[in-house]
């Protein structure tokens, strides 16, 4: 669909010569960057370009914040329950989509179409009705003072808010950030990762087809230091919701506190996975492989540590080391593919020397440990095997910083005060998953973990409803539920003297 102003040409093809150009979404129209400028989008399968991709800066923000201004009086103004209708309907648009939304994810990212399919995009649609429905179910607080004066809250929207979002769960996280910030009233200015595009883009033609006002959601695609800084530095945005990596985070801090802007982080992760003896040995085994190779451990939430205590130490060693060396990288968007390509070619140069790093710093592999190069049309892709790491001491490097791809460390503990200890030693504490049948031990550990999300006996077993977000340096704030709406609102708070 082309509602711009100067025609686009949509191809779909991929072949060069027709290379289709993605474009931004800026008062409800499909418009090409000011610059006029692309650059490269890349398919992590192939290795190839396939698509081009805005290179929007600073004159592409101003736009969107002039049609965000423009339209947030009205959309502020718009009943709860009518937003929610019009919300819905981009959540309905896009699970009619999903096969064609879950193929784009898996072809931009490298992620398998089975998971997009399962996971990505479902939970897109997700994130749209659980914000749509919880505005209507917002209340705000009232205080008595008995019989001298009664005092309300006012929970309103904070205006044009920035959201900016990473390339490891495209759509799923871009809609996290968007759906509770349109709900509350606010006016969007949204930047996906410019490693993952795609979904973004395919997300503004649905809000189109939807009838979201004009300019009440503006994306603007283009890098980090181009649009993403010009989103951060802009005066009139006032608050920023950012998910990436800790240092990008630590930037954006120093640019936004000045300014006074809300600001909520959901940054890296180095999270412990501990197994105790008494574990259901079957359950653990299974989910491990997920919470260490899922979207080939690009998730922040991955159990790329996993301390096992002693006892069954070489035993669920030994069975996780067999059931790793079963999992092959495939192509992405072969229905039986379990692990596809990682991100980028920087990417998995980044971790394949966290491998080499692990070495140095005498870790021995049990898995993995290459990039795997596969036949025909995917012999450039970036593929890395599976990789299960020993022998390392937990306060090395490899176990201190994040590497964010199919990279696991194992380690013994001997009691819980040692696994505790190796457990919380990182700079980062966004979720822990601790495996344990024992009851008071499995609440005990969770409330010493430094951490913001710990899973007992599951991974990623996620109810939109509770706080998500890290300490130290994983993050500030929370989101999901009504602490996504309080970010996106400012409290007032009304005193009447009776
Ligand atoms: O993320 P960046 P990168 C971790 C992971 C990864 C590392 C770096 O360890 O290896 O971070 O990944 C935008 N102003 N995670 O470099 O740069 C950028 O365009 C405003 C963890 O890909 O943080 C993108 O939209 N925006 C993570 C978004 O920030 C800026 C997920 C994230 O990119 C900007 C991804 C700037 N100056 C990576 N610079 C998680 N926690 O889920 C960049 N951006």
């Amino acid at each position: 669909m082309n509602t711009g102003t100067e025609p686009v040409t949509l191809t779909r093809k991929g072949d060069t010569s027709t290379m289709e150009k993605l474009h931004n979404y800026i008062n409800g129209k499909l418009v090409a960057p000011q610059s006029g400028k692309y650059f490269d989008n890349y398919q992590p399968a192939t290795g190839k370009v396939y698509s081009l991709i805005p290179d929007s800066g600073a004159a592409d923000v101003q736009l969107a914040v002039d049609a965000a201004n423009a339209a947030f009086p009205a959309w502020a103004n718009t009943p709860a329950e009518k937003r929610a209708k019009i919300i819905m309907r981009i959540a309905a648009l896009i699970e009619r989509d999903l096969e064609r939304l879950a193929k784009a994810e898996s072809k931009d990212n490298g992620k398998p179409v089975e998971l997009a399919r399962r996971v990505d995009i479902p939970r897109a649609v997700s994130n749209f009705e659980f914000f749509a429905t919880a505005v209507m179910h917002y209340a705000s607080e009232s205080h008595a003072m008995e019989d001298s004066a009664i005092n309300y809250t006012l929970r309103q929207p904070i205006g044009v808010v920035g959201c900016i979002s990473p390339w490891n769960l495209p759509l799923y996280l871009f809609t996290w950030k968007i759906a509770p910030a349109l709900a509350a009233g606010n006016c969007v200015v949204a930047k996906p990762s410019e490693v993952t595009p795609m979904t973004a883009f395919l997300l503004s033609e649905l809000c189109i087809e939807a009838g979201l006002p004009a300019g009440v959601l503006n994306i603007v695609h283009g890098t980090g230091p181009g649009a993403g800084q010009a989103i951060v530095e802009h005066p009139e945005i006032k608050a920023i919701s950012f998910t990436g990596g800790t240092k990008t985070g630590a930037g954006i801090a120093r640019t936004a506190a000045p300014m006074f802007k809300k600001l909520s982080l959901e940054l890296g992760g180095k999270n412990p996975n501990i197994i105790f003896a008494d574990c259901d040995f079957d359950q653990a085994l299974k989910i491990t492989m997920q919470s260490s190779f899922a979207n080939q451990g690009q998730i922040c939430l991955c159990g790329s540590r996993i301390f096992v205590e002693r006892p069954i130490y070489e035993k669920f060693r030994d069975a996780f080391v067999a059931k790793t060396k079963e999992l092959k990288p495939g192509n992405p968007g072969d229905e039986k593919t379990r692990l596809g390509a990682v991100v980028s070619q920087s990417h998995m140069e980044k971790i394949l020397s966290y491998i080499d790093l692990a070495q140095q710093e005498g870790g021995k592999i049990l898995a993995g440990g290459k990039r795997v190069m596969l036949d025909g049309e995917f012999s450039e892709g970036w593929y890395i095997e599976p990789t299960i790491i020993e022998g390392l001491a937990f306060d090395c490097r490899t176990n201190q910083e994040e590497i964010f791809g199919p990279v696991v460390s194992i380690m013994p503990f001997d009691t819980e005060e040692e696994a505790l200890n190796m457990a919380n030693s990182t700079s980062y504490g966004l979720a822990a998953i601790v495996w344990t049948q024992h009851l008071t031990r499995a609440h005990r550990v969770a409330s010493k973990l430094q951490s913001g999300i710990v899973w007992i006996n599951c991974w990623l077993l996620r109810d939109l409803r509770t706080p998500f977000g890290g300490v130290k340096q994983s993050g500030v704030g929370r989101e999901g539920g009504f602490n996504a709406l309080n970010f996106f609102t400012e409290a007032k708070n009304v005193c009447i003297k009776l």
